[in-house]
This record gives structure tokens, C-alpha cells and sequence, in this order.
């Protein structure tokens, strides 16, 4: 198979084991040549921590776009995570129509909320700025509040599958091409991950180990990105994220100190094994 180069936009958090700080040692574990483009330094993320810092990149955007393009240097892939404004929504979409090879794939995760709110910082115009990014997207990988709040649906914690594929429904039809939809639970103790492409929907059901484990969705969305571009379809690519992602929850389960992120680092040989597999 042919050596891809793949593209992660996201921020660096310093300390918090989310975001840039996840997808690159995943990625690259994956077999993928991984460049980084950060979006925002902070020292820690932002969701229990109070006091971190920020320094927005959004400015460097243009000219390091600019350099690439000068240096003919193109990406099978672009996966976009936690984004810190509107405008570097922009550049983004800039760089997805500009820097791919031509069997380019764009993945977005609209990283903004959880648990039936939005992340701090994040304001409904930073919303309706991700619905232009998410729909133009090769894949997007919501969890169930981020897809409500890209479809204008009532986030609700109890739910059938009726109110899924609704919410499927309505992505699809605001322009959403693969939905990998994370952390749907239809009986306690389970939780699972839905794959629509628009004509077919597949759930892969797995354990639920405990709610609330930070950086998951970050380790879930490389895990898929680290898959999918390693050659496994989107449902295979689905199911080895969501059995890796278990294993870290696993992992990390129990020790009470570490609240802030997944212990994925011990584990990451496994997903070179669910790869080769
Ligand atoms: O895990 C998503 C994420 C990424 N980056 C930052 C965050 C969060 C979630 O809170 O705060 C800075």
C-alpha cells in the first residue's frame, strides 16, 4: 500500500492527554505519516481545569498554507478536531480544497459539546460556522450532542432508535455524506457507534465502562482516522476505534486521579494488532 501522508488540525493541550497530544501518537502508530497543523496552544484543556491559557494560531494559518502549497506539499488526508474560532473554520475549509491529492478523504469532528452542552468558549455562531465544515466533509464523527447541535434537534439523554435515525435523517439531509455517530446506548451497561452513509446504517454495539472519561472521543476519532486510512472500510475502521477506545477506558478506569484523560499509551500497541489483523 502506498505511504499516506495525513494532515490533523487541532489544538495542543499541553497537559490533558486530548486532542493533538492523542491523534499524533495514534496516528502514527497507524502506519500514516502525520503532520500537525495546531490550532491553539493551551496549557491544559479546557473541560475541568480553570485558569489555562490560550494562544490562538489562527494567524499562522494562512502563511503556513502558503508555504505548503509553495513546497507542493498535499495530503491524502485532512482530519480536523478542536477548532478555537469561526474564522479558523475558514482556513480550514481553504485547506481542504486546496491541499488534498486527488483520492483526497476530509474528516470532521466537530469537537464543540458534550453531554448535552457546549464546550466553554463555544457560541451558537461558532455552530453554524461547523455546520459549513461538517457538511462539506467526506466523514463527520459527532457525538449525539454535537449532532444535535448541528441539526437544531433536542438533545435528550433517554432515547430509541426512532430519535437516531431522525438525527441520521436530518444530517444526511443538511449534506452529510458518512456519519459516525459516537456513544449511542440503547440498554444500560452498553453503548455503541452507528455508521450511516446515507443508504445503509450499521450499529457496533459495545461495553459501556463509565461515563465521563475525558479525551475519549479524541482517542475514538484517531483510532477511526488511523483505521480508515490504513486501508479497513468505515465499519471496520468504526469497530477497531471503539474496541481500542475501550481498552484505554480500561486502562484508566479506577485510578481516580487520573480524571482528566485516557491512559491510552500502554495500549497503543493494540491497535497496531487490530490493524494488522
Ligand atoms: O477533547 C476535546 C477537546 C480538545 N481540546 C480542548 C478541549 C477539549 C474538550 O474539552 O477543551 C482544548
Amino acid at each position: 500500500m502506498d505511504y499516506k501522508r495525513i494532515l490533523t488540525v487541532q489544538d495542543i493541550s499541553c497537559v490533558g492527554q486530548c486532542s493533538l497530544t492523542v491523534a499524533l501518537p495514534i496516528l502514527s502508530a497507524c502506519g500514516l505519516e502525520t503532520a500537525i497543523l495546531p490550532s491553539a496552544v493551551l496549557s491544559t484543556h479546557t473541560a475541568g481545569f480553570t485558569g489555562y491559557t490560550f494562544r490562538d494560531l489562527t494567524d499562522d494559518m494562512p502563511a503556513i498554507k502558503a508555504h505548503w502549497e509553495k513546497e507542493n506539499i498535499r495530503f491524502s488526508a485532512i482530519y480536523t478536531g478542536y477548532l478555537g474560532s469561526a474564522k479558523q473554520i475558514e482556513y480550514v475549509k481553504d485547506m481542504l480544497a486546496s491541499l488534498g491529492t486527488t483520492d483526497f478523504v476530509s474528516i470532521v469532528d466537530p469537537v464543540m459539546a458534550d453531554n448535552g452542552k457546549l464546550y466553554p468558549g463555544f457560541d451558537a455562531d461558532f455552530v453554524e460556522c461547523m455546520k459549513t465544515l461538517a457538511f462539506g466533509a467526506d466523514y463527520i464523527v459527532p457525538n449525539i450532542t454535537e449532532a444535535c447541535f448541528l441539526t437544531g434537534t433536542e438533545y435528550r439523554t433517554e432515547y430509541d432508535d426512532k430519535y437516531i435515525n431522525d438525527l441520521l435523517g436530518k444530517l444526511i439531509s443538511a449534506g452529510a455524506k458518512n456519519i459516525i455517530l459516537t456513544g449511542v446506548s440503547y440498554r444500560p451497561g452498553k453503548t455503541g457507534v452507528v455508521v450511516c452513509d446515507g443508504e445503509k446504517t450499521d450499529y457496533y454495539e459495545h461495553r459501556l465502562i463509565s461515563k465521563g472519561c475525558h479525551g475519549t472521543g479524541d482517542v475514538y476519532t484517531s483510532a477511526f482516522v488511523g483505521a480508515l486510512m490504513a486501508g479497513k472500510t468505515p465499519l471496520d475502521a468504526a469497530r477497531i476505534a471503539a474496541d481500542f477506545t475501550v481498552l484505554c477506558i480500561e486502562n484508566t478506569h479506577g485510578d481516580e486521579k487520573h480524571w482528566y484523560g485516557v491512559k491510552f499509551e500502554p495500549v497503543l500497541g493494540e491497535i497496531i494488532s487490530m490493524i494488522n489483523a
